[in-house]
C-alpha cells in the first residue's frame, strides 16, 4: 500500500518542477520575512530571483544548529507567533534547546508524511501501535502519533519508560506494532524475557525504529528478539521530525519525501555538493514548511543516495542507513573510528550482547580506547577459558577493523545501564 501514489511515485521529472517551484516560494518567504536569511543572503549577493535550476539550490548558505540557537527562541519563523499551533525543542544537551514550530497547515502536512511512512513500513489501519517514545517537547512521539492516527491504526500512546508496564499493556492490548528507539526497544525484549515472556509469543508483528543510529547487526538482533519486521525511519526536529524517510519492505535504504524536502549530498570538508551514489554528509532545504523553514541545514548525518526506482513503485530517491554523523567521528591515536564500526564487531561475535560502551581517554600522553561489552548468560555462566577466548577474539577483530589496540571488559549480563530514549555510548574524556 502507498499512501499518496501522486507524490511518491511521482515521475522524476515532474518532482524535479515541483521541487524547484517550491524551492522559489521557500527563498523568496524566508527573504521577506526572515531578517536573519535576508542579511545572510544579502552578504552573499543572492536575491531569490537568482534561483532558476535546482542546482542554483548551491548559491544558498548553508544553516546549522547554532543559527537556531542563536535566534533563540523565534528568530528563524517565518510566520508569526499567532499563527503557530504546537512548539517542540531538540533533545536536551546543555544550554538552551532549539525550538521548532509548526502552523496548521504544517501539522497536516507532517501528519501526511508520517502516514507516508509508516504505510511503506507495513503498518495498515489494522494494526494496534504502541508509541514508545516520551511525549513532551521531543518531537518523535506527537509526530508518529498524529501520523498513526492518519492512517487509522489504534495507538497505545505508552510513552517512554515504565518498562514492565508496557509489557503488560502489549500483552493485554495485543500490540502489533512497537515504535521507539532500536535500544529501548531491544531493552523492552530484554524485559519481556525477564518477566517470563517471550517477546516473540506476543503479537508484535513489526517494529518501527528511529531516531538514533543503529546498525544492520543491531537490526538482526531486534528481529531475532521480536520476531517482528524492522524497519528504520529518520527525521530531525529542525527540519520537521520523524517523517522525512523511512523504508520500505521491500528494498534497503530509506526513501525521502522529495517532494517537501530536497536532499543534497556534501563533502562536510570542502562543503562541495555530490553525486547520488556518493557519501557524504545529508543536507536538507524545506520545500514546503510555513513556520521554520529551513535552507540547506547541515544535518551532520553520514549517508548516500540513491536515485533509482524501488520495486515497491516509489520514485523518491532512497538514503542509506546513517552510518554515523560528522561529529561523532572519534580521532583515537590519529585514526577515524565510527562507533557504528565497533557496534558491528560486537554483535557479530557470538556470546555478546548488544549492550556495550565506548570510553576513550588518555593514558599520559596516549589515547586509550576501552570497550565494555555485556556477555551473554550462558557464556558468563560458562569457564573461564571461554571468557579469555572471547576477549581476545573481540580484541583481534577490533584490531583488524580499526586498526587499534582496544583494551576489552567484559561485563557481566544486565550491567549497564539501559535507556529509554535516544541511547548514549560514546564517552570520551579526553577533554575533561
Ligand atoms: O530524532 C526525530 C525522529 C523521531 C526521527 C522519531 C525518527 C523517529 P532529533 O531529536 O532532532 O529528531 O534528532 C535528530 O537523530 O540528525 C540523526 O543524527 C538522529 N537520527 C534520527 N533518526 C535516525 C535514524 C529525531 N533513523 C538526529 N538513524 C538526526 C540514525 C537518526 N540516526
Amino acid at each position: 500500500m502507498i499512501w499518496d501514489k501522486e507524490h511518491e511515485c511521482m515521475d522524476r521529472s515532474e518532482l524535479y518542477d515541483l521541487q524547484l517551484l517550491r524551492l522559489q516560494k521557500t527563498v523568496s518567504k524566508v527573504y521577506d520575512r526572515v531578517p536573519y536569511y535576508r542579511n545572510l543572503f544579502d552578504e552573499k549577493n543572492i536575491k531569490p530571483e537568482d534561483i532558476k535550476s535546482l542546482k542554483d539550490v548551491q548559491k544558498l548558505p548553508f544553516t546549522t544548529k547554532t543559527a537556531l540557537r542563536d535566534t533563540y527562541p523565534y528568530g528563524l519563523f517565518a510566520e508569526p507567533v499567532n499563527q503557530l499551533v504546537r512548539l517542540h525543542a531538540s533533545s536536551g544537551t546543555t544550554g538552551k534547546p532549539t525550538v521548532v514550530g509548526y502552523t496548521r497547515n504544517d501539522l497536516e502536512t507532517w501528519s501526511n508524511l508520517v502516514a507516508r511512512v509508516v504505510t511503506q513500513a507495513g503498518i495498515t489501519g489494522d494494526d494496534i501501535v504502541q508509541i514508545t517514545f516520551g511525549y513532551g517537547l521531543f518531537t518523535g512521539a506527537f509526530g508518529l502519533h498524529y501520523g498513526l492516527e492518519k492512517v487509522g491504526v489504534a495507538i497505545v500512546p505508552a510513552s517512554v519508560g515504565n518498562t514492565e508496564r508496557q509489557i503488560m499493556l502489549m500483552q493485554d492490548f495485543g500490540t502489533t506494532a512497537l515504535v521507539g528507539t532500536p535500544s529501548y526497544c531491544l531493552h523492552l525484549a530484554e524485559v519481556a524475557r525477564k518477566m517470563g515472556i517471550d517477546p516473540k509469543s506476543l503479537n508484535v508483528r513489526l517494529g518501527l525504529y528511529g531516531s538514533e543510529a543503529w546498525t544492520e547487526s543491531m537490526r538482526g538482533e531486534l528481529e531475532k528478539a521480536w520476531g517482528a519486521l524492522p524497519t528504520d525511519n529518520y527525521g530531525l526536529s529542525e527540519v520537521m521530525g520523524p517523517g522525512v524517510a523511512g523504508e520500505c519492505t521491500a528494498e534497503p535504504g530509506m526513501h525521502i519525501n522529495e517532494d517537501h524536502f530536497l536532499a543534497e549530498i556534501i563533502d562536510p570538508e570542502t562543503e562541495e555538493q555530490l553525486d547520488y551514489g556518493e557519501e557524504g554528509e545529508l543536507v536538507l532545504t524545506t520545500l514546503t514548511k510555513e513556520a521554520l523553514p529551513i535552507i540547506r541545514y547541515r544535518t551532520r548525518d553520514i549517508t548516500v543516495l540513491n536515485p533509482e526506482k524501488c520495486s515497491c513503485g516509489r520514485t523518491t530517491a532512497r538514503m542509506r542507513k546513517i552510518s554515523g554523523r560528522t561529529d561523532d567521528m572519534l580521532i583515537i591515536s590519529g585514526v577515524n573510528v565510527y562507533p557504528s564500526q565497533i557496534e558491528t564487531v560486537l554483535i557479530d561475535i557470538e556470546g555478546t550482547t548488544p549492550h556495550y560502551k565506548i570510553i576513550i581517554d588518555k593514558k599520559g600522553y596516549l589515547d586509550y580506547l576501552e570497550v565494555q561489552v555485556e556477555v551473554n548468560e550462558k557464556l558468563f555462566s560458562g569457564n573461564f577459558r571461554d571468557l579469555e577466548e572471547l576477549e581476545s577474539n573481540i580484541r583481534g577483530r577490533l584490531r583488524s577493523v580499526l586498526q587499534l589496540n582496544a583494551k576489552v571488559r567484559l561485563l557481566e549480563p544486565h550491567s549497564l545501564e539501559r535507556s529509554t530514549g535516544k541511547i548514549k555510548r560514546v564517552f570520551d574524556y579526553r577533554n575533561c
